[in-house]
């Protein structure tokens, strides 16, 4: 049985260099690590192993890991207060990963609705990592024993598959080893929708550039993009009731909410019954007030590559500290270690 009361509060979370951030990132996830640092010991990394488990053009990659770690830096992660890293330079996550498969069970795997999405059609043809990644996703999180995960609620069934594994790993081995991991999800912007379709999440890899408020788009593209989302011909409705239906209003309600910080309902009562243009008016502002200190901070930071590989490299010999320990203990009680 596992217990957290044994294990030090540590958050560890991760992006993947995919190319390019977007709204749903910043507001699911990197705008809630900021106050995270303040209260637990926080581990925030780049996620290359992850995102090579789609094509990556390799001479593109490193500007993509930096993109990353320039937002998490403009976002307000402080690279002094937390450890900001890069998965592949911490060889440890791929060893405990390894061993992680072994505990796994197919009809777990099998379940993950992400692979079922993403893998489509084309099953048989896309990579055995994307069908294994949060088996690597659990040994990120455990290779440090972290007992707090923000993520997206798109995330949420791999961490309840990592949740899974510790259980079973802590009950083979007989041992206390992991802490179980909780998810830290922020319901107020769990899941920020495409603003073409808002029955979609707004994705990296939508075909619309228009679905989705990259953290580099300036202040033009932004209102452009806000202007252009799908919306009613009718006004917004008088009741929430009402709004169950609308999702495309619900999220732009919702963006807004977050950015501001704002309670949903009290955003809702401003705007009920108004023309959708009034809200996207004010959406426009707010919005280009919370992005526009970031991406320019974005351009500064990404304009010296050095200091950024800097900053992931040191992170990254700061995470292998915990990792190298975490590893020598599973090895031992799995029984790889030599006696001397
Ligand atoms: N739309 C979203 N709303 C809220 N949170 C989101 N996240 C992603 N999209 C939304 C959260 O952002 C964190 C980092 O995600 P990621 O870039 O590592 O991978 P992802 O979830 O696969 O992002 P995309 O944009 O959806 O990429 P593609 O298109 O490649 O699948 C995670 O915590 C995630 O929950």
């Amino acid at each position: 049985m596992s217990s957290n009361k044994d294990f030090p509060r540590r958050v560890l979370s991760g992006v993947q260099p995919t190319g390019g951030l977007h709204l749903g990132n910043y507001l699911g996830a990197i705008k809630n690590f900021v106050p995270l640092q303040e209260k637990f010991q926080s581990l925030f990394c780049v996620v290359d192993l992850h995102a090579i488990t789609v094509w990556q053009e390799p001479k593109e990659l490193m500007s993509k890991k930096c993109e990353v770690a320039a937002a998490f830096i403009a976002s307000g992660i402080d690279p002094k207060k937390s450890i900001v890293f890069n998965q592949s330079q911490v060889a440890e996550h791929l060893q405990l990963a390894w061993i992680l498969n072994c505990v796994a069970r197919m009809g777990w795997l099998n379940r993950m609705t992400q692979f079922k999405d993403k893998a489509g059609k084309n099953k048989e043809n896309v990579s055995v990592g994307l069908f294994t990644y949060p088996v690597l996703m659990a040994s990120d999180i455990m290779i440090y024993k972290a007992t707090h995960v923000p993520v997206g609620e798109d995330q949420k069934q791999h961490l309840e598959l990592a949740r899974d594994i510790v259980q079973k790993f802590n009950n083979d081995f007989k041992k206390n080893v992991f802490p179980m991991p909780e998810p830290i999800i922020m319901k107020s912007a769990a899941r920020i929708m495409s603003l073409r379709d808002g029955t979609k999440k707004m994705s990296k890899s939508d075909i619309s550039e228009y679905s989705r408020i990259m953290l580099t788009d300036s202040d033009d593209e932004i209102s452009k993009k806000i202007k252009k989302a799908k919306t009613d011909a009718m006004p917004l409705p008088n009741s929430l009731k009402e709004l169950e239906n609308m999702p495309e209003a619900t999220n732009l309600l919702t963006i807004y909410a977050a950015c501001e910080d704002e309670n949903f309902e009290l955003v809702f009562n401003r705007y009920q019954g108004k023309n959708f243009s009034e809200l996207k008016k004010d959406l426009i502002d707010i919005v280009i007030n919370k992005l526009s200190p970031i991406r320019d901070e974005m351009i500064k930071l990404t304009s010296d590559e050095d200091y950024l590989q800097k900053i992931l490299q040191s992170g990254s010999l700061d995470a292998k500290k915990i990792a190298t320990e975490v590893l020598k203990e599973v090895y031992d009680v799995v029984g790889l270690n030599f006696s001397s």
